[in-house]
C-alpha cells in the first residue's frame, strides 16, 4: 500500500482495479456509475505498464455479468462487471449466481441511490445486499469515498481466496462521485491452502492399493492451475482419467489415460473412484457410486459433500494434493488390463461416434454438425455451450485439446450465457476461433448483443441448432404427459437474418453437404457470423432425466 491516488471515487475505484490486474469492465450505461466509466476513458497505459481500463459495453446486464465470468473463468484472475442501480443490478443476478456455482472470481460493482436521502423514493432506489448476500462471498456497501480501495481490496482477496466466488460492491451515488484519496492496494497474493497430509497420504494409499481406480478432474483443477500436476498423477499412479466442465482438455485426447466415453464402465467397474475440483452433484449420481470407495479432493473445506460420506476428503491447494500424489512412494497394484478394457470400450464408442459425426441424413442430426466442427476447429479455439439437448450433444462429440477452451454454465444450468461468454472469451483470446454452440431456444435470451459484438468489432461464429423446440423440454414431456405445452419455437427461423440486422453476417444450413463451406466462411469473416442449422425436432439426446 504505497501509491498515493486522488480523485472522484471512480478514479479511485479504477486505480485500484486495475493493481489486481483488471483490464475491462462490462457495464451498461447508468448514470449511477459514470464516475467509474469517466476514469476507465481517462485511464493510460501507467507507470508500472498496466493497460488502460478498456469499457466494453452491452444489450442486458446478464450478458455484462456473463462476460466478466468469462474471463474469469479463462484468465483465472477477477472479471469485472459495473451494473446501475437498482434494474441493472437484479438483472445481473442470474450471472452472479452462476459465477456462486461455478467458484467464479467475479466482482459486480453497482451503483446504488444516494444515501444521505435513503428511503425518500429516490430513482433506482433499492437495497441490494439482501439479494446478493446469499450468491456472493462478500457484499457490502461503502459510504466513504477514501475508503473505496481498501473495499475493493478486501472484496477481492475474499473472491480469489479458496474456494474462489464472485462478490459485490455497491457505491451510494453520492460516494462515487465525490472526490477523496487514499492508497491504491498492492494485490495481496493469496497463500495456498495447506492440505491435511495425512489425509492426503491416506487418498494416496487407496489409489495405490485399488484394482480399478479412476479420476473424474472437474473446473477447479483448470481454475486452480493444476492441470500439469493432475497428469503428473495420473502417470505416476497409472489412473484413467475423465473430466468435465472446464476440466476438460486437461489430458490431451490422445493422451493414454485420457478417457471420455466409457465413463460408465469405468464408474460401474471401479474400485476407487477419485473425484477432483468438482462437486458430487446431479452431474456426478450425488457421489453414490455403490461398492466403490470414494476420494473426493477439494480446494477448500467448504467444498466437502454433506450429502456423502466419502473414505477420505482432502481439502486444500489442488496443485499440492495433486503433486504429493504424484511423488507417492511404494508399491501400487498393476492397473495395465484395467486401462486395457476400458480403452477397448472407448476405442468402440468412438468408432460409432465417427460413423454418427460422418452420416448423411435429411434433416441434419445434430452428430453431423459437430463432425463438420472438429475439422474447422483449431485446437485452442474456445468453443462454448448454451443450450439444451444440442449442447450434450457438443459435450459429448467435441473433444477439446487444451485446459482452458471449453466454457459450459455449470452446475446452475443458466440459459443466456452465450453472447457474454463469447465476449468474453474474445476479449481474453483476440487472435483465437471463439464459437457458441446455442440452442434455438437458448438464442432468445442473449442473441440481442450480437449488436454490442458487431458494434465493438469483437467476432464470433455462433452455430445454432434450430430444430423449432425447446428440445431439452419437449421431449421429456411427452415422456411423462403423452403432450406437451409451451414446448415450441418457430420453425426454421431466420436467426441469421436477426444477426445480420444487428450488423454481423449468417447464412441456414438445410443439407449436411452444406455445412463444410458455411463453417469456413463464417470463420474467415471478421464479423458476428450466425450458421443457422436445421436439425431435426425428432432428434432427442439420450437421457435419463434431467430433474432428479
Ligand atoms: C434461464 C433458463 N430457463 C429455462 C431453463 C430450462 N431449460 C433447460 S434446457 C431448455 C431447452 C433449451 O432449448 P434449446 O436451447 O432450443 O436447445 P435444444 O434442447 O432444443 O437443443 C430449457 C428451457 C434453463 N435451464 N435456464
Ligand atoms: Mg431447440
Amino acid at each position: 500500500m504505497t501509491e498515493r491516488i486522488e480523485g472522484h471515487g471512480g478514479d479511485l475505484a479504477v486505480a485500484a482495479l486495475r493493481a489486481y490486474g483488471i483490464t475491462e469492465m462490462f457495464t451498461l450505461s447508468g448514470g449511477h456509475v459514470f464516475p467509474l466509466y469517466d476514469a476507465a476513458h481517462r485511464s493510460q497505459v501507467d507507470a508500472a505498464g498496466r493497460p488502460p481500463m478498456r469499457i466494453v459495453d452491452v444489450r442486458h446486464e446478464q450478458s455484462a455479468v456473463f462476460a466478466a465470468e468469462a474471463v474469469a473463468k479463462l484468465r483465472r484472475r477477477p472479471g469485472l462487471a459495473v451494473l446501475t442501480a437498482g434494474p441493472g443490478v437484479t438483472n445481473g443476478i442470474s450471472g452472479l449466481t452462476s459465477a456462486h456455482f461455478n467458484g467464479s472470481p467475479v466482482l459486480v460493482i453497482g451503483g446504488r441511490a444516494p444515501a444521505f436521502r435513503w428511503g425518500s423514493g429516490s430513482l433506482q432506489e433499492i437495497d441490494h445486499l439482501p439479494l446478493v448476500t446469499p450468491v456472493t462471498k462478500h457484499a457490502a456497501t461503502v459510504f466513504d469515498t477514501d475508503e473505496i480501495p481498501g473495499a475493493i481490496e478486501t472484496a477481492l482477496t475474499a473472491a480469489l481466496s479458496p474456494h474462489r466466488g464472485p462478490v459485490f460492491l455497491d457505491l451510494p451515488l453520492e460516494v462515487v462521485f465525490s472526490v477523496g484519496e487514499s492508497v491504491a492496494p498492492t494485490a495481496t497474493k493469496i497463500a495456498p491452502l495447506e492440505p491435511d497430509s495425512d489425509e492426503v497420504a491416506k487418498a494416496g494409499r487407496l489409489i495405490a492399493g485399488a484394482q480399478r481406480p479412476v479420476i473424474i478432474a472437474g473446473s477447479d483443477v483448470y481454475a486452480g492451475d493444476a492441470t500439469a500436476a493432475l497428469r503428473e498423477a495420473a502417470e505416476a499412479l497409472q489412473v484413467p482419467v475423465f473430466t468435465n466442465g472446464m476440466g476438460r482438455g486437461s489430458l490431451p485426447p490422445e493422451h493414454p489415460l485420457a478417457f471420455a466415453k466409457a465413463r460408465r464402465t469405468a464408474l460401474n467397474g471401479a474400485d476407487v473412484i477419485v473425484v477432483v475440483g468438482t462437486p458430487l452433484d446431479f452431474r456426478l449420481s450425488f457421489g453414490d457410486f455403490g461398492d466403490a470407495q470414494l476420494v473426493h479432493i477439494v480446494d477448500a473445506p467448504t467444498q466437502r459433500a454433506t450429502h456423502v460420506q466419502p473414505a477420505v476428503s482432502p481439502a486444500g491447494d489442488l496443485r499440492l494434493i495433486l503433486s504429493a500424489l504424484a511423488d507417492q512412494q511404494g508399491d501400487r497394484e498393476d492397473h495395465a488390463s484395467w486401462i486395457a478394457d476400458l480403452r477397448s470400450v472407448e476405442n468402440a464408442a468412438k468408432k460409432r461416434d465417427a460413423d454418427e459425426m460422418a452420416a448423411e441424413s435429411d434433416p441434419i442430426r445434430p452428430a453431423r454438425v459437430y463432425g463438420e466442427l472438429r475439422r474447422a476447429l483449431d485446437p485452442d479455439a474456445v468453443t462454448i455451450g448454451d443450450g439444451g439437448d444440442f449442447v450434450s450433444y457438443a459435450g459429448r462429440y467435441l473433444e477439446p485439446s487444451q485446459p482452458g477452451t471449453w466454457l459450459d454454465p455449470g452446475p446452475y444450468g443458466c440459459l443466456g450465457t452465450g453472447m457474454g461468454y463469447a465476449m468474453g472469451a474474445r476479449v481474453t483470446h483476440p487472435d483465437r476461433q471463439v464459437c457458441v454452440l446455442m440452442g434455438d431456444g437458448a438464442a432468445g435470451f442473449s442473441l440481442m448483443d450480437v449488436e454490442s459484438l458487431a458494434r465493438q468489432k469483437l467476432p464470433v461464429v455462433i452455430v445454432v441448432g434450430n430444430n423449432g423446440i425447446w428440445g431439452l423440454e419437449k421431449h421429456p414431456m411427452n415422456a411423462m404427459y403423452g403432450y406437451d405445452v409451451a414446448a415450441d419455437l418457430q420453425p426454421e427461423l431466420r436467426y441469421d437474418d436477426v444477426v445480420t440486422a444487428l450488423g454481423g453476417a449468417g447464412e441456414t444450413v438445410a443439407k449436411a453437404g452444406d455445412l463444410r463451406p458455411a463453417l469456413k466462411r463464417a470463420f474467415d469473416s471478421g464479423v458476428p457470423y450466425l450458421v443457422n442449422v436445421l436439425t431435426d425436432p425428432a432428434d432427442a439426446y439420450p437421457r435419463s432425466s434431467n430433474l432428479a
